[in-house]
């Protein structure tokens, strides 16, 4: 069971729905977050999944989502919630097991996505145009990249529940890692995030969501 089973909801000022649309592509780690959610929370009977390539630019993503980004989670009365962070408080409200106000949990669930962050910049910068390629904001991210692994890797083992959003932010950032940028070697000197990772790896969830081999 995820986090956040402890207090009561408070009352949401979105109807209970019936009907959910996620907006995702099978490489957003961001999107892949809220995939998870939805498999753990048992909603996949309420939310359906719609590929929406945020590069294509289609009707569909721009109307629910003008920054053109997923996930983006349209409501059956038409309104979308955009931002991973926002639409798995949403998902965890619906299923009834509403974050709990574990700020420690909420901060490293923060730097986990920025890990995400820094990890998708240094990809796109990697795809540029080689006239546009910049080697500064490259290894600016890398760096960075390599200071959160080190922080995430100290606290990683002091994770109440490895189960909660921290610990599933933190092991698709590590798995996006592996997927495009191998060469960080993240699992060197870090068994913390080792076992975090081969946790979440054993989960269903994260398996089928996992990003294509030749995404
Ligand atoms: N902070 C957002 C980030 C979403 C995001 O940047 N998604 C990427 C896909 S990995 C995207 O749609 N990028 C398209 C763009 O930035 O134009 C979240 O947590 O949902």
């Amino acid at each position: 069971m995820l986090a956040g089973v402890v207090k009561a909801s408070p009352s949401s000022p979105f109807r209970k729905p019936e009907a959910l649309r996620l907006l995702v592509s099978d490489t957003s780690p961001y999107a892949r977050k809220c995939r998870v959610l939805v498999r753990e929370f048992g909603l996949s009977d309420t939310v359906e999944e719609v590929d929406a390539h945020p590069f294509k630019d289609g009707d569909v993503l721009l109307a629910a989502n003008p920054l053109g980004r997923v996930p983006a989670l349209i409501m059956d009365d038409g309104r979308a919630l955009t931002e991973s962070l926002l639409i798995g408080t949403y998902l965890a409200a619906q299923a009834g097991q509403p974050w709990t106000e574990d700020w420690d949990e909420w901060r490293l669930q923060t730097l986990g996505s920025g890990l995400i962050d820094l990890a998708v910049g240094r990809r796109v910068e990697m795809v540029r145009d080689e006239a546009l390629y910049s080697e500064y904001w490259i290894t600016r991210r890398e760096r960075g990249i390599a200071r959160a692994l080190d922080q995430l890797e100290d606290e990683a083992g002091g994770l109440g529940e490895p189960l909660g959003f921290a610990g599933l932010t933190i092991a698709i950032a590590l798995d996006y890692l592996d997927f495009r940028y191998p060469e960080a070697g993240w699992r060197k000197g870090r068994e913390n995030l080792v076992t975090l990772h081969a946790f979440w790896s054993e989960r269903d969830s994260f398996a089928v969501t996992s990003p294509p081999a030749d995404g």
